[in-house]
């Protein structure tokens, strides 16, 4: 099938599971800002229901389901624009995801590395919504018929599993009802790495604050954790090429390249054979130039929390009128009796 007869709709999400990173900046809502068109119906959701999969303090999670918000609208996300609400004030999701639930078959969910990385040996403590995750993040795709996904690598495979659920939808209900979308991961961002190790991405919930950059960290603390970021020995390399086998040096210089807008070749032609005592700095002075005027943003939206409620009870009426009749037709195509 295709997805011509589907209107071009963007979906994405972040879990408002503790402050945000440079990598969710980088990889996600820098991007989300710039597929945001007048043109294009674009969905932007703080994916709270997500959160609780792993235990959240419900003080905190509302503290960071609010500052995620203030994350999107000082980045550049217009409330008026694109549609920005929390997922759990629109029911479709959960509605939907348990319909996946049962369409997807646990043989896929077992091929997530996602879940194996996070579950780690700890596979019979962790929560089953864990496990689940996967097909409610489907449903929050395809609840809208999104037909684009900006997402990080990281989440590359999810959307896959999506388009594998919409298939299986579609061919045994014999309809041509959900699309299939397309995963978006594009840019120098894609994958940002852990300061302290190279291999492993940088998360919100890493064990480490040095290993991350938090939006909400002020220069002083960017300059240090630059300062400290693990590098090498050896000099900024003279080509691209020469970052192979430098993971270290490969993330600070995709991050240089990100910040700046430009690419790993044009940072590498300006700093080829400088050393990391230069290089670091000047990476950090970036940092700060780009990330304060957000974050002073968004402290000042974060002075009026009932505001943002207003925002995201908005914005969830209008997913709302979007995802309800979808929903509806779902039910109807399973069988399942309305009145
Ligand atoms: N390091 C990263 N580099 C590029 N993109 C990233 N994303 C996350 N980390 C990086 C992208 O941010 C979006 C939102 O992710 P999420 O919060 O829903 O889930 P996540 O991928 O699990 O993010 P974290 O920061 O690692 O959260 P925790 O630690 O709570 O699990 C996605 O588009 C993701 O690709």
């Amino acid at each position: 099938m295709t997805n011509a007869q589907f209107k071009r709709r963007v979906f994405s999400g972040i879990k408002p599971s503790g402050g945000l990173t440079m990598g969710n900046y980088l990889g996600a809502i820098k991007r989300f800002v710039e597929m945001q068109n007048a043109d294009t119906e674009s969905i932007y959701c703080v994916v709270d229901m997500h959160a609780i999969t792993v235990w959240q303090d419900p003080a905190d999670l509302r503290h960071a389901t609010r500052e995620l918000v203030a994350a999107y609208i000082a980045s550049g996300i217009d409330p008026e624009t694109s549609i920005l609400f929390n997922q759990s004030q629109v029911s479709a999701h959960a509605e939907l995801g348990w319909i996946f639930n049962c369409v997807a078959r646990v043989g896929w969910m077992n091929r997530m590395t996602q879940f194996k990385d996070k579950a780690g040996k700890n596979t019979e403590q962790v929560s089953l919504g864990l496990y689940a995750y996967p097909s409610l993040m489907a449903a929050d795709i395809l609840i809208y018929h999104a037909t684009h996904v900006p997402v990080g690598e990281d989440q590359k495979q999810h959307v896959e599993l999506t388009r594998d659920i919409a298939a299986k939808f579609n061919h045994d209900y014999k309809v041509d009802f959900f699309p299939q979308p397309e995963p978006i991961i594009e840019g120098p961002a894609t994958r940002i790495m852990n300061l302290r190790d190279g291999t492993k991405k940088m998360s919100k919930s890493g064990a480490s604050d040095m290993e991350r950059i938090n939006m909400t960290d002020d220069a002083a603390l960017i300059a240090k954790k630059f300062k400290k970021a693990k590098s090498d020995q050896e000099p900024l390399p003279e080509t691209v090429a020469g970052l192979k086998d430098r993971p270290e040096a490969k993330n600070l210089v995709e991050i240089y390249a990100a910040l700046s807008d430009t690419s790993p070749e044009a940072v590498i032609k300006e700093f080829a054979g400088a050393q990391w005592g230069r290089f670091k700095p000047e990476l950090a002075d970036l940092a700060v130039s780009k990330l304060e005027p957000i974050s002073q943003e968004m402290s000042r939206l974060m002075q009026d929390p009932a505001e943002i409620d207003r925002i995201l009870a908005k914005g969830a009426d209008k997913a709302n009128a979007i995802a309800q009749p979808i929903l509806d037709k779902a039910y109807d195509i399973v069988g399942f009796i309305r009145r």
